[in-house]
């Protein structure tokens, strides 16, 4: 396959879109951090605990690639979905977070008007064309009264907003190298989900999308 064109980045770089109440899309925010988050991904977090496919309780293999730094990583199991210590495939602690990580979660929560947001995990999901997320809630952590934060670097995205039903219609957000989104409070726990990412290249990630979410998971 053959790519003609590099995608564009930070179009409307420094807006500030708030589509639910508690639902703000930070543009461009993470442009200044990127060289830091991806050597971060690069040469802390990867190296010790490397991206993996999942399978889900149902017995499929998620499309998605993934790893996490933090005191607690999300992973699936044979019964459903957690937060664990240790990386089950080395049986380590997670990889610290790095600093950079943590600064941008958090002047990013303070930019949406949440405070003092202190996150103990960050998932690393990385997406090739194909790859997606289907429609579902986060509610494996034990207090809804934090916020989520969340980076696209690479390629972008189509995300699905939905409703607190499964069927509720969704609305469609266009994600772009550099965007933050940070949602909570009333929001919190709506249906959310990935279109599958289209073939693209990217100047720095190549051929994927990879997405930082940052959560307090206890
Ligand atoms: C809106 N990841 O890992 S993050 C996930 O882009 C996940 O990789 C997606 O959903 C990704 O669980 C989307 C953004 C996100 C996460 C949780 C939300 C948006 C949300 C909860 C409520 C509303
Ligand atoms: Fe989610």
């Amino acid at each position: 396959m053959t790519f003609d064109m590099f995608e564009q980045d930070g179009v409307n770089a420094g807006q500030a879109e708030c589509y639910e109440q508690d639902v703000h899309v930070l543009r461009g925010f993470a442009l200044p951090y990127v060289q830091d988050l991806m050597q971060g991904i690069n040469k802390q977090v990867k190296t010790t605990s490397p991206l993996r496919k999942m399978t889900t309780p149902g017995g499929y293999s998620m499309s998605v690639a993934t790893t996490s730094c933090g005191q607690r990583g999300w992973i699936t199991s044979d019964t459903g979905y957690q937060y664990a210590d240790r990386d089950p495939i080395t049986n380590l602690p997670w990889p610290e977070m790095p600093k950079a990580f943590m600064s941008l979660a958090q002047s990013a929560a303070n930019k949406a008007g949440f405070l003092n947001f202190v996150p103990d995990s960050c998932l690393i999901n990385v997406y090739q064309a194909g790859s997606k997320m289907s429609l579902h809630q986060d509610k494996d952590e034990a207090d809804f009264s934090a916020p989520i934060v969340s980076v696209s670097l690479g390629i972008s995205a189509t995300f699905l907003l939905g409703g607190f039903e499964r069927q509720d219609k969704s609305s469609h957000i266009a994600l772009h190298h550099g965007d933050v989104m940070v949602w909570g409070r009333a929001d919190r726990l709506r249906f959310h989900g990935i279109l599958p990412v289209k073939a693209a290249l990217h100047s720095i990630t190549q051929d994927c999308r990879i997405n930082l979410t940052f959560r307090k998971t206890q």
